[in-house]
This record gives structure tokens, sequence and C-alpha cells, in this order.
């Protein structure tokens, strides 16, 4: 079912009065957005905290950085898509979503999706020896030397290292990736209004999970991390803009189709 559409509300209206109307309303809201972010995130946080110690042996940090620009763009092309994957089907759960056009779909999960990507890797990634998830084991930033682009690998991993020490809830977590994904700003938009009730519906249910767990301040630090997102994600599409015209054929060729259509 679709909280949006069962209880729509002017996009002028406040949403904040609609308290204490709504309040079994945002419940659900929230409920249906952390059963869409568990059932489409590959790992447990448990699983996830079980495997922290298992890390790339050096042998095998040799064989990632003797690979060839080419050949690691597209290992790690295929590892984002993977995830981006379960991004795409995280949105459709999110209530409103579907409701809104292909087009808008489309258009939010084209920058949108990538930026989750990153919000999730906050999961992946173990604070002590700066390290992430990678093919199985935790692996450090020296291990994607040979992507050629070690600035951007620098600022994903501050930002990794930089949500972690928000420690977010997995609620937390699930609403903020939501919002982050439902984004009146981004270009292309053809309903913005709609996507604006569908923003402000998942903002308050932020506030609301804030408020719950005694948290508001963290709202000013997660619209900052939102910055932080946009500019990460822009140095992603220059560095796959530079590698496909140094390396056109793989670009063309090889990148998962998926990755072509969001990022190309
Ligand atoms: C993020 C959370 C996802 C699972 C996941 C899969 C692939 C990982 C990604 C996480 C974090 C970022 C990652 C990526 C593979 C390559 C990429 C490690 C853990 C690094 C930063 C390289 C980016 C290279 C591009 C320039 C192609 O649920």
């Amino acid at each position: 079912h679709d909280l949006v559409a069962i209880h729509p509300y002017s996009p002028l209206e406040d949403p904040y009065s609609l308290y204490p109307h709504s309040l079994r309303n945002v419940d659900e809201l929230c409920a249906s957005i952390v059963r869409s972010h568990r059932e489409t995130t590959q790992y447990r946080v448990e699983e996830l905290q079980a495997l922290r110690w298992k890390v790339l042996s050096r042998e095998e940090i040799q064989v990632y950085q003797s690979k060839s620009v080419d050949e690691m763009w597209q290992h790690c092309a295929i590892r984002l898509t993977d995830a981006v994957q379960y991004v795409v089907e995280f949105a459709k759960h999110i209530p409103g979503f579907r409701m809104l056009s292909q087009n808008d779909q489309i258009a939010l999960l084209k920058t949108g999706s990538m930026e989750v990507v990153l919000v999730r890797m906050c999961r992946y990634f173990n604070t002590e020896n700066n390290t992430v998830f990678f093919d199985g084991k935790f692996a450090g930033v020296e291990v994607f030397k040979s992507l050629a682009c070690g600035d951007l690998i620098a600022a994903v991993f501050d930002f990794a290292h930089d949500m972690c020490a928000l420690k977010l809830t997995e609620q937390q977590i699930a609403l903020f990736s939501a919002l982050v994904l439902i984004n009146i700003e981004r270009p292309c938009l053809e309903d913005r209004s709609r996507v604006q009730r569908v923003q402000r519906s998942v903002e308050f249910g932020l506030t609301h999970i804030l408020h719950r767990d005694n948290q508001e301040s963290l709202m000013h630090k997660l619209y900052q991390r939102m910055a932080v997102l946009r500019s990460l994600c822009s140095l992603h599409m220059e560095k796959l803009r530079w590698f496909s015209q140094r390396y056109p054929l793989t670009a063309h060729s090889l990148f998962p189709p998926l990755y072509k259509e969001l990022f190309a």
C-alpha cells in the first residue's frame, strides 16, 4: 500500500501540522522504509561485524595493485553496479516513489543511487583500520591504487569515516538514505510538486525518528553530509569522463549496462 497516495497533503501545508493526527502514518512510513532498507542491504550489520578483521593479505593486495587501470575500473564498476541494483530495489519500496513518473524515478536514481551507496558504505567500513568490505574482505585505500584516482578514493574513505562517527542506527540510515534519494533539487524533474510531497513525508519520518531517539541535533549534521555527497558524486562523474576518454572501448563494451545508463 502507498501511504503518500492514501494520505495526500498539499505541498504548501506544514508537515508538522499533521502531528499528531498522522502519527500512525508516520510510524507506518518509517517502518516500511526500514523494512525496505533491511531487505536490500546485502549484509546485515552483525554479519559484517563478525567479518571485521578479515583483511586482505599482502599477496592479495598485490594482485589488485598489479591490475591495469582499465581492468581495475571494470572490476569496481561491476561491484558498484551490484550495490546500485540493491539501492534501486530499496527506492522502489519507498512509499510514494512508484507513484512518480518513470522519468522522475530515473532522474532521482541517476544522481541519488551512487550517493546512497556511499551512505551505505559506512555499514561496510571499519574505522579502526580504515578499510572497506570489498570482494569479501576488508580493503584499505592502497588496494585501489591502480584506478589512478587517489583523490576520489581518499575523499570517499574520509566520508565513510565521518559517517561512522555519527554512529547512526539502522533505522536512521534507512530514513537518511530515503531522504538522499528523494531530492527535489535533482536536475530534469518533471513533476516537482509530487516529488516534494514524497520528500516532505520522508523528511517528516526522519525528524520523527530523530525526535524519538532524542538526537534532533543529528539533522543538521546529516544535511551537511548531503552537500559532501553531492561533491563526491560529481568527482565520480568527472573521473568516469576522464576514464571513458582514455579507455573508450572498456567504458563502452565492458561496463555493466546499468552503470552506463545511470552515470554516462
Ligand atoms: C558500499 C555499500 C554497498 C556495498 C558496496 C559495494 C561496492 C563497494 C562499495 C560498498 C563502497 C565503495 C567501493 C565499492 C566498490 C568500489 C568502490 C569500495 C561497500 C571504491 C570506492 C572504488 C570506486 C571506483 C570508481 C571510480 C569506479 O552496499
